[in-house]
């Protein structure tokens, strides 16, 4: 007994001092986030990006503020409700997306209208003045909803697949390349499927499942996707299959995608795929590159994009193999206090011109879900790295600069808006195991709310799914406005029965799959229009047609 008394108290102090230690780390955390976040504010602010070297600021992937919209519910992750509500209104009197700006139809998606939905899904728990039908309605959600509109044409080609980028003002030009990345056709459905689900308007929902169902259609007889197709003739331009750049959040939407909306064929697709890429791609949990259609081995290399690769893996309760892969990783991590951007399994060392590490959170993201998953101290181990590495290596005066050079920690001018959006806040939900978005609250602890028409509906109870850029979707949100649809659908058919002359209502089309667009509705801008150089489709480009070769990516100056 007394051994077991020993063995009780011993196990309630190391409970409290890893309490303590994890206090005291998020108190590090948030100090972090604040000299990053104040540092863009005062010398950024409203461009796009801080520039942490010469402490001002720059447009990259548009011109919408986009740090302070993708870092918006990080404050409310971080406690923050008044700043949250500031923002959020100061976001909605300056920003437009009525400009003449060509950008990246996937970036905008995954990072401003997740990042507008997610705040508006929390925009009641972070104590704002609510529309009477919240979630259904709300300014953060007509913006997101603007933004998304915008994106539309870009999904207007007689394969449903979108094109990479779209000016905003004018639609997609006469020029534009129809060559897009993986990534970019199949990372639509978290945020098209709930905005379509909070305004009764299927057209997203529809635009992101035809694109999906094209590209699905393109995989090669051994199972596998490439890394860039051309959207219109759905030939495979880089022939390079993998689950890093140009690819991951493809995979990632289709997992989540399948949780979050319950959906079996999106499951169904990922599983196929998930058989193909162990069978041909995966060495000693390590996941390699290989041509598509023979999978052979294209690049022996490890991607720092690659490493959510474990955290989805445990949403599937696939534990054993994600912990092998993870434990991979991290030794690469601990090899470089970072993850350069490409690694070369056979030589164990970094990639000629990718030796960068731009403060990406894919390994803290990991961390947090397995951490959840197997309460393996060795979670809390990489978080505690991460902290002290961004820290010491790229920390400046006014703010944090990706890393260019991990080898001799050279520093690029650029703070990447998913610095604040994602890499801080997975890292502090990583040390704040009790966080509401970890797990539901339970019955009359206030930590849900009621929405929808007649507030009939309950959010906040728990499964939240996070975007890929790491904005917290509420599942339940789904079901709220569905009844709020119908009711339109309902008017709509009411009204339309008194239009009709002999006062009969005829039956409501039904709405499955938007149809394939008319040929003829030109969404290109005309000849002579404005246009400007377009913006890289992808986040980051390693392939195009001229590298898929292998080998030649290696020796590539841009
Ligand atoms: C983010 O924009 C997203 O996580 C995206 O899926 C991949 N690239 C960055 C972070 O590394």
């Amino acid at each position: 007994l007394m051994y077991l008394m020993l063995l009780f108290t011993k196990l309630i102090c190391s409970l409290k001092v890893l309490t303590s230690w994890a206090l005291i780390l998020n108190r590090r955390i948030k100090s972090m986030f604040y000299h990053a976040y104040n540092s863009y504010l005062d010398n950024a602010f409203p461009y796009d990006e801080l520039r942490p070297l010469t402490c001002d600021g720059q447009d990259t992937w548009g011109s919408f503020s986009l740090t302070l919209i993708d870092a918006l519910d990080t404050l409310l992750v971080l406690g923050n409700r008044t700043e949250f509500q500031r923002v959020a209104s100061l976001l909605q009197d300056t920003v437009d997306f009525d400009i003449d700006v060509n950008a990246s139809v996937f970036e905008t998606n995954i990072r401003v209208v997740g990042g507008l939905l997610s705040a508006h899904l929390l925009a009641g728990r972070a104590g704002m003045e609510l529309e009477p039908g919240w979630p259904c309605s709300g300014p953060l959600l007509r913006m997101a909803e603007d933004a998304a509109r915008k994106l539309l044409p870009a999904f207007q080609t007689p394969t449903g697949m979108p094109y990479g980028t779209v000016n905003l003002l004018h639609g997609v030009s006469p020029t534009e390349t129809p060559v897009t990345c993986t990534a970019g056709v199949g990372t639509f459905i978290l945020e098209f499927a709930m905005l379509s689900r909070l305004t009764g308007d299927p057209t997203f929902e529809n635009a992101a499942r035809r694109a999906l169902r094209a590209l699905w259609k393109t995989r090669s007889d051994i199972g596998l996707v490439g890394n860039h197709i051309d959207i219109l003739s759905k030939k495979w331009v880089a022939q390079d299959a993998g689950i890093g750049a140009g690819v991951d959040s493809y995979f990632e939407y289709l997992v989540k995608g399948a949780i979050m909306l319950q959906d079996e064929e999106l499951l169904n697709m990922f599983q196929a795929y998930d058989q193909a890429i162990q069978n041909y791609t995966r060495f000693d949990d390590w996941y390699l590159w290989v041509q598509m259609h023979k999978g052979t081995v294209s690049m022996p290399v490890f991607q720092s994009l690659e490493a959510f690769w474990p955290g989805l893996q445990s949403l599937l309760g696939n534990l054993d193999s994600a912990v092998r892969t993870f434990q991979n990783y991290y030794s690469v991590w601990r090899q470089f206090g970072g993850l350069p951007e490409f690694y070369s399994i056979p030589q164990g060392y970094t990639v000629d011109k990718r030796e960068g590490y731009p403060l990406r959170p894919e390994l803290i993201e990991s961390a947090m879900y397995l951490f959840r998953a197997t309460g393996d101290h060795t979670y809390l181990q990489l978080g505690f790295d991460a902290l002290e590495s961004i820290e010491r290596i790229a920390k400046t005066p006014c703010g944090y600069a990706s890393v260019k050079d991990l080898r001799d920690h050279q520093l690029d001018n650029r703070m990447e808006s998913f610095f604040l959006a994602e890499t801080i806040k997975y890292l502090y939900l990583l040390f704040d195991p009790t966080h509401f978005l970890h797990g539901g609250g339970t019955e009359g602890d206030g930590s849900w709310e009621e929405g929808g028409d007649g507030g009939q509906c309950v959010l906040g109870a728990g499964g939240f799914i996070f975007n890929t850029e790491a904005h917290p979707l509420d599942p339940a949100a789904l079901y709220c406005c569905s009844r709020h649809a119908q009711d339109h659908q309902e008017l709509r058919d009411i009204l339309l029965s008194l239009s009709q002359p002999d006062g009969r209502s005829k039956p409501p089309a039904k709405q499955t799959e938007d149809p394939p667009p008319n040929p003829s509705d030109s969404i290109a801008l005309k000849p002579g229009e404005k246009r400007t150089p377009p913006l890289l489709s992808c986040p980051v480009q390693p392939f195009n047609a001229r590298l898929s070769i292998f080998g030649q990516v290696f020796t590539d100056n841009t």
